[in-house]
Parts: C-alpha cells; structure tokens; sequence
C-alpha cells in the first residue's frame, strides 16, 4: 500500500546536545532509556479502516511521530513500519451496515487518512500495509506457529495455545478475570466450546458464507487479528540477529495494551524465538468533553472535519501536547481555539527581526522530550519564550529555534 508523502525535516545545529530517549514501557512498567543504537525499529498498529481519522488516531499517531522524530535527531535511523486493518469483523459489519461494499469502504477511509497524515506532519511510515497484501506472509507465520505445535482446530478454525509462551501475560499485567472480560469486548471468544484455554486467540478463520476469503494451508478463511501485525512487523522490520529483541518499540493506543499487544507478543516470542520488542509504548485514550470518544457514542470529531472548517492542523499538533501522552485525556473545542492563539503568538514571535534568545529553551524541548516526551513542559518553555519576545528581550534570530520546534515537534510553523 502506498504511504504519505515524506516530510521534510530541518537539521538542528550540532552543538545542542541529545540525551538517550527514555520512554515508559509498558511491560516493565517503568521508565527506561531505549539503548543507543544506529538504527532503530518501530511498529505501529494502524487504523481499521472505517470512522477515521478521529482525534484519538491522530493522538496516538502524534506520539509516535515525536518519538520517530527525536530518535532521528540523535542521528540515528528510523525502520517505521504501520498496518492496515483492511480485512476484519468490525470492517465487515460496518460495510454491511451501509450497504456498501468492504473493500470500497476500506480504500475511502485509507485516502482521507493519509490526507490528514500530511496535513498534520506525521513522519510516512517507510512500509504502510494492508493485511489482504500481505496474506502470505501472515499465512506462512500461521504455518510456523503450527509447525512449532502451538496450534490446533475448533471445528475449521484455527487457535493460538496462549500458554506456549511462559510469560504470556507479563506485558499487560492483567488478573485472568480482567483478561477474559477485556478480551470478550475486544472480539476474542472465551467461551467457545472445544477451546483448550479460553484466551488461545484465533489465527485463522474458516470461510464463512458471504465473506472473503484467502485460499490457505488451512482451508480458504481470513486470518485473525493479532498475526497480522505480528507477522508484518517481523517481515517487514527484518530484525537484526544480534539484538536481544526482534523490534525495538512496538506501539499503540492503550485500549490495545490486550489482548492485541500481549498475543502479538507471545506469537512474536515463539517465532523468533526471542522477546518481541524492548519497549511497549502506549499512547492514553482521547474522549470528548469528558466522556471517552467512540463509535458507538458517536462522539468522534474528526481531523479532515476540522481542516475543512478551517482549522489549521498545527494547532491540532499544539493542542493535542498541551497534555501527556500517557494519559487519557478529553478534546475540547476551546483546548483547540487556545492552541489556535498559541500557534498565532508563536508566528508572530518567530517572524520578529529579533527575538529573545533561543538556546535555553531548545536545550528545554530536547531536555522534556528525551524525558518520556514530556511536551507539556516543552510547551511551557515555548510559551515562555513567546512571552520574552513580546515583552522586548531580543539578542537572536528565531532560524535556529523554527527549525527546532519542526525537527523535534513537528511544529512547522
Ligand atoms: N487496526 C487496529 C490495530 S492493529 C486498531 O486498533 N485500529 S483502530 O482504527 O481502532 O485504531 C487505530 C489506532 O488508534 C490504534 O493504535 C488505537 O490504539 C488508536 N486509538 C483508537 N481509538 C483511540 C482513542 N480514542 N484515543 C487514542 N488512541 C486511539
Ligand atoms: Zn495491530
């Protein structure tokens, strides 16, 4: 599938220092550098495509692109690679619903995705792919989970034995009570019949009348929903024989921390043979005013809405770090209309034949964002320094602080 256009990225002048990246992993539930290193690999979970893209997508695309673009400013590469969830349940339903047909749906959400992508200056992942392209390689990953004995049928179907992984569980930390509710809301089936553990998750589903369906070692069906991103992170990250784990980041929005993360981590274990990531990166829940966003409130505000409306996407950008990415926060239209005057203050500033000085508060954004990408106080610094400008302090020029604010947040401005 084609990616987003590339985006341009200003080279910050080598006497500013850059610390080691430290971000909170999820499956060590602490905070820790990620070990330095030339290059580094990053799999992101992408959209299902339908009912996108709401804030809480950009959100959570937001974080990653902070980290993407502060490991970049060390000098290091970047292997970036996101799916697509064009073939699943919820995909299937909401096609059905519309009457309209699922791979039309699809196509239509991914174009107005990719749009608001550009518009928001998120780094183009370097592989972006839709699980229908990629279904060899997730059948030939089922057929090595097989060959490895972890897997058997119910009925036609193929499942997962959770368990052949010891340390299954040990990336979201969960009771077996929690884990069986979360994972019937989240499509798994723990009370099927003929099932040998009531999480085994399901790799590949026999044809069902009226739905597609991929011919397979297995039968014709579709595959289910953790492989897909297991087996295209492997496949298309390449990961390197020395490191201790396959990837290094594996992340999402924390409603993915299970079942999706923790099966696509234990599948990852048993197929390399090696932890599946170093770090397990979550990015906290958006919701409306208070009440969570979701489909079936019906309370998503959209990002192409927006810009159509006239909002300009570095606001959105600004708004959106005003808080910490960790946690789940509320959108609001005045969070947004505030952002709007910042980001009018700070052209402003910027556009001044001389400005306050700009070393402190670069050194302050790097310093912030090497910790776990604390925007909030990159954001403080900023206005900080809007607040000098305006007030007379001179001795600089803004080129070096512009190029900065785009570099390590995306703020092109
Ligand atoms: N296709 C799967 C992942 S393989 C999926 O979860 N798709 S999604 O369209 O539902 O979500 C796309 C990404 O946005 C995921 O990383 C998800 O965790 C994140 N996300 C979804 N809703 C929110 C929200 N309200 N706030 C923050 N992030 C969200
Ligand atoms: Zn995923």
């Amino acid at each position: 599938m084609n990616s987003w256009a590339t985006v341009a990225i200003p080279p910050l002048d080598r006497r500013f220092s850059l610390p080691e990246l430290s971000l909170w992993d999820t499956a060590s539930l602490g905070k820790r550098p990620l070990e330095k290193k030339e290059l580094y690999r990053i799999y992101v979970c992408g959209i299902t495509p339908y009912d996108a893209t709401h804030l809480g997508h950009a959100a959570t695309y937001l974080t990653f692109d902070l980290i993407h673009r502060y490991l970049l400013a060390t000098g290091s590469r970047v292997k970036f690679v996101q799916n697509i969830t064009d073939i699943d349940d919820p995909l299937l339903e909401r096609a059905a619903r519309d009457g309209q047909d699922w791979r039309e749906l699809a196509q239509s959400q991914i174009d107005l995705f990719r749009g608001d992508m550009v518009n928001l200056h998120i780094i183009p992942p370097d592989h972006y792919i839709g699980v229908v392209e990629a279904m060899p390689l997730v059948e030939s990953s089922i057929a090595k989970l097989s060959e490895a004995g972890t897997t058997y049928l119910v009925d036609d179907d193929l499942y997962f034995k959770v368990h052949s992984d010891s340390d299954f569980g040990s990336r979201s930390h969960l009771s077996q009570e929690k884990m069986l509710e979360i994972f019937s809301e989240r499509g798994g089936d723990p009370a099927r019949p003929g099932k040998q553990d009531p999480l085994d998750a399901l790799l590949w589903l026999a044809h069902r009348p009226g739905e597609p369906s991929w011919p397979s070692r297995n039968g014709d069906g579709r595959p289910g929903w953790h492989i897909e991103c297991c087996a295209i992170a492997l496949n298309y990250l390449q990961p390197d024989e020395s490191s201790a784990t396959s990837i290094d980041i594996q992340g999402g929005g924390s409603d993915l921390i299970f079942p999706h993360h923790e099966m696509s981590a234990v599948q990852g274990k048993i197929l390399e043979g090696r932890e599946f990531a170093s770090h397990y990166v979550h990015s906290g829940m958006i919701g409306l005013d208070g009440v969570k966003m979701s489909k079936s409130l019906g309370n998503l505000v959209f990002v192409s809405k927006l810009v159509a409306a006239g909002s300009d996407p570095m606001a959105i950008r600004w708004a959106l770090m005003e808080s910490h990415y960790s946690e789940d926060r509320s959108w609001s239209s005045q969070l947004l209309e505030e952002a709007e005057v910042w980001i009018i203050r700070l052209r402003a500033s910027l556009s001044m034949m001389e400005c306050a000085p700009t070393d402190g508060v670069i050194d302050e954004i790097i310093a912030s964002q090497s910790d776990n990408l604390d925007t909030v106080r990159a954001l403080r610094s900023i206005k900080d320094w809007i607040f000098a400008s305006e007030s007379g302090s001179s001795g600089s020029s803004a080129g070096e602080l512009s190029r900065a604010l785009d570099s390590l947040l995306g703020l092109a401005i």
